[in-house]
């Protein structure tokens, strides 16, 4: 009898310890999963918005019977003026540039010059009502050519460029 109950109290911790580390292996991962974005966002607030010191120029953000487009497609200005998209029609309208794209020394301030108005990296919020506006400050930004996009409009080829000079 006394043998048998060891066995029975041995088989028990057994068991329970198993069970133990099988929640333990559980609970790992979830709770590692949220802690993981924090990285990934942590670039983004390290650039501070620099400042429009020139020109503000006006693109048209547009979807009628012709299509989805910026107009002008091809935004030519200099570092330091600002870009005003203004939502015309067939939003929601936004822009947006491709991370991979953008050099790895723009990147950063041309991130931060989104300033709150964004929903993810380099991309700006949408703007749903005729006469919203979205405006992007080049301060800081390198003569360079910057491809931007629409992101709900994409496939439907919304696509334009900022040639910075
Ligand atoms: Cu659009």
């Amino acid at each position: 009898m006394r043998f048998t109950a060891v066995a029975l109290v041995a088989s028990a911790v057994i068991l329970g310890a198993c069970g133990g580390g099988k929640k333990d292996e559980a609970a790992a991962p979830a709770a590692a999963a949220p802690a993981a974005p924090a990285p990934a966002a942590a670039p983004a607030a390290a650039g501070t918005a620099a400042p429009i010191t020139g020109a503000t120029i006006e693109v048209k953000m547009i979807g009628d019977e012709k299509g989805y487009r910026f107009e002008p497609s091809e935004i030519k200005a200099k570092t330091g003026d600002g870009v005003k998209f203004i939502m015309v029609a067939g939003g929601p309208h936004n822009v947006a540039f491709d991370p991979a794209k953008i050099p790895a020394d723009v990147k950063a301030q041309l991130d931060a010059n989104f300033g709150s108005d964004k929903m993810a990296e380099l991309s700006s919020s949408l703007k749903m009502n005729p006469g919203e506006t979205f405006t992007l400050s080049l301060g800081g930004i390198k003569a360079g050519t910057y491809e931007i996009f629409c992101t709900p409009h994409l496939a439907m080829n919304m696509k334009g460029k900022i040639i910075v000079e």
